[in-house]
C-alpha cells in the first residue's frame, strides 16, 4: 500500500518499533497538546494569573516526564538494533561514491558482490557497516532505522527482516552529486532460499557460451575493464568498481538507478555521466557499435 520504501510499511524488527514510537508520540503529544489548548482557553476566560503548581506540573515535571519516557524508549530500540547477535550472519556494506560494495559472511565464505543486499527472512542480520570516502547513510525503511556510515569507523546494525519480499534502500545522508542516485535493491527470501541463492553465487561467473559473448568478455579485458571491476574467474581483484560477477541478475543498474537490461548497460558504459553525473567511472564513447553491443550482451547474460 506504501510502497517498498516506505516506514509504513515495516515489515523488520527496528521497523516496526520505530514506527510504534512514531504513533505513540503522535498519540501521546496530541493529547498534550489539546490538553494545552483547554488550560490556554481556561487561563484566558477566567483572567487570572496562574498559580504555581501549574508552572511546576505543566511547564516542567509534565515535559521532563515525557521526554524521560521518549528518550528511554528510543534508546532502548537503538541499543537492541547495534547490539552484535553471535548468531548472526554478518554481512559488511561499504559505502562508495556512489555505489554499495557488499561481503557476505566475512570470516567465512566471504561473498562479494554489490548494489543489492539480499537477505533471510527470520534471521538476524549484523551489518558492519562502512564508508571508503565521504559519510553514506545506509537506510531500508521498511526494515530498519538509518545508521551512519563513517570513513574509518565500523558502525554496526542488527536487523530482522521477516517477511520475504522486494525493498529498496537509499544512500540518507548527502554525498556528493549523485547522493541521490544512490540507492539499491533488497531482495528478502525465505531462508532455505537464501542458503540456496549463496551456493549458487558463489562460484565463478557463467561461462560466455556463444560467440558474441565471447567477444564482450574480450572487449572487457582489452579496455582494462578490470582495473576497476571484478569478474570471478575472469579478471580478480578490480575493487574500484563494483563485482559484475553477477551484474546481469540483479535487478536494477547503477545502485537501484535503472531497469538491468542490455540497452541500459550499453548506455551506462557509452556514456556513465549522462546517466550518473559524477560517477567515478570513464565513460567510453570510443568503442565501436558491434564492441559496445558485444560487452554489454556480456555483462546481460552474467546472472
Ligand atoms: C576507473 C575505474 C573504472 C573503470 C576502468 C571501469 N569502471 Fe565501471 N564502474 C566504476 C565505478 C566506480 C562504478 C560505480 C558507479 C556508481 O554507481 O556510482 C562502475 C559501475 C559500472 C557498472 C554498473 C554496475 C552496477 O552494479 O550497476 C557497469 C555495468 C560497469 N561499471 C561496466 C564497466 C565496463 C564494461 C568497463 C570497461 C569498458 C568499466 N566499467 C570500466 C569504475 C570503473
Ligand atoms: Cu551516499
Amino acid at each position: 500500500m506504501y510502497g517498498s520504501q516506505s516506514a509504513l510499511n515495516p515489515v523488520g524488527l527496528g521497523a516496526d518499533l520505530t514506527l510504534d514510537l512514531t504513533v505513540a508520540m503522535t498519540i501521546g503529544f496530541g493529547i498534550v497538546f489539546v490538553g494545552v489548548m483547554g488550560i490556554v482557553w481556561l487561563a484566558w476566560r477566567r483572567d487570572r494569573p496562574a498559580g504555581r503548581w501549574w508552572v511546576w506540573s505543566g511547564g516542567i515535571v509534565l515535559p521532563i516526564a515525557a521526554i524521560l519516557v521518549l528518550m528511554t524508549a528510543s534508546t532502548a530500540i537503538l541499543v537492541a538494533s547495534t547490539r552484535a547477535d553471535d548468531r548472526a550472519l554478518v554481512i559488511d556494506v561499504t559505502g562508495h561514491q556512489f555505489w554499495w560494495d557488499i561481503v557476505y559472511d566475512p570470516g567465512g565464505i566471504a561473498l562479494r558482490d554489490a548494489n543489492e543486499l539480499v537477505l533471510p527472512a527470520g534471521r538476524a542480520v549484523t551489518l558492519r557497516l562502512r564508508s571508503n570516502d565521504v559519510i553514506h547513510s545506509f537506510w531500508v525503511p521498511s526494515i530498519s532505522g538509518k545508521m551512519d556510515m563513517i570513513p574509518g569507523r565500523v558502525n554496526t546494525l542488527t536487523i530482522r527482516p521477516d517477511t520475504p519480499g522486494r525493498y529498496r534502500g537509499q544512500c540518507a545522508e548527502f554525498c556528493g552529486l549523485s547522493h541521490p542516485r544512490m540507492a539499491f535493491e533488497v531482495v528478502v527470501l525465505a531462508p532455505d532460499d537464501f542458503d540456496r541463492w549463496l551456493v549458487e553465487t558463489q562460484g565463478e561467473a557463467r561461462d560466455a557460451a556463444k560467440p558474441e559473448l565471447l567477444d564482450g568478455k574480450q572487449v572487457f579485458i582489452d579496455y582494462g575493464c578490470a582495473a576497476c571491476h571484478e569478474i570471478r574467474g575472469v579478471a580478480e581483484g578490480g575493487r574500484l568498481g563494483p563485482d559484475l560477477t553477477r551484474v546481469g541478475g540483479r535487478a536494477a543498474l547503477g545502485a537501484g538507478m535503472w531497469r538491468m537490461n542490455q540497452g541500459n548497460l550499453a548506455g551506462w558504459i557509452a556514456d556513465v555521466g549522462d546517466m550518473k553525473p559524477g560517477a567515478q567511472m570513464p565513460s567510453y564513447n570510443h568503442l565501436s557499435g558491434p564492441e559496445l553491443r558485444a560487452v554489454s550482451a556480456y555483462l546481460a547474460s552474467l546472472k
